[in-house]
């Protein structure tokens, strides 16, 4: 997981809004105990079709949370995000403190943006999406069903991350979490990076934003 990358292409008469930031988040869900990315699609397509297997790890970027990388920001800052969805479940993506505008769909420009703070997204799709960085503070950007946040079912985890204005660190109700549990410790993240958790427990955090209540 996490062998993969976006190949972006800009159409030519692209309008000449100029970001700050430009990102890409690619979601998907893995299954650690059998090592089965996507469900193991060949063997469906093989004939074989043994299909069902429970995801327990969801991904941004092939890491599940707290290995997520945070989008680190400034106040004032426009980032243009971009969500390709690889995975096989819907998700629904969330962004506190913000809204955003999504300007694009697979690639094609949407001709009249609609603000909102919660998309979802199906498999395959692709959205680039407007934020506007003006609510300095420490917030949550996560997928709303509520699975997609563990890992291997433990809260908090998977499709979870941060945008973190400068000067901001992890909420604290999300530190007291992780120090509480040690079941995020799950293969997918022994695959990928090594969970950091010293660090983690050394947080200070400055959260002003709102909790994870909703
Ligand atoms: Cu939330």
């Amino acid at each position: 997981m996490g062998m993969y990358g976006a190949f972006i292409i800009e159409a030519r008469d692209e309008d000449l809004t100029i970001y700050d930031q430009d990102v890409t988040w690619m979601l998907s869900s893995f299954n650690t105990k059998k090592h089965i990315h996507n469900e193991g699609v060949s063997k469906y397509f093989s004939g074989n079709h043994q299909y069902k297997v429970e995801k327990d790890a969801f991904l941004i970027n092939g890491k599940a949370f707290p290995s997520t990388k945070a989008l680190t920001v400034k106040e004032g800052d426009l980032v243009k995000l971009r969500l390709i969805h690889m995975g096989k479940e819907p998700y629904s993506m969330h962004l506190h403190g913000h809204s955003f505008t999504t300007t694009h769909k697979d690639g094609f420009k949407i001709e009249n943006p609609q603000e909102m703070d919660t998309l979802p997204i199906l498999p395959g799709e692709r959205y680039d999406l407007k934020i506007e960085m003006k609510n300095p503070g420490a917030w949550v950007f996560h997928d709303h069903i509520t699975q997609h946040v563990t890992n291997d079912g433990f809260y908090p985890g998977g499709m979870l991350s941060l945008i973190l204005y400068e000067g901001y660190d992890l909420p604290e109700h999300l530190t007291d979490l992780l120090t509480k549990i040690d079941n995020y410790k799950i293969e997918t993240l022994k695959l990928g990076q090594p969970v950091e958790t010293a660090k983690v427990q050394e947080t200070k955090a400055h959260d002003d934003g709102d909790g994870h209540g909703h």
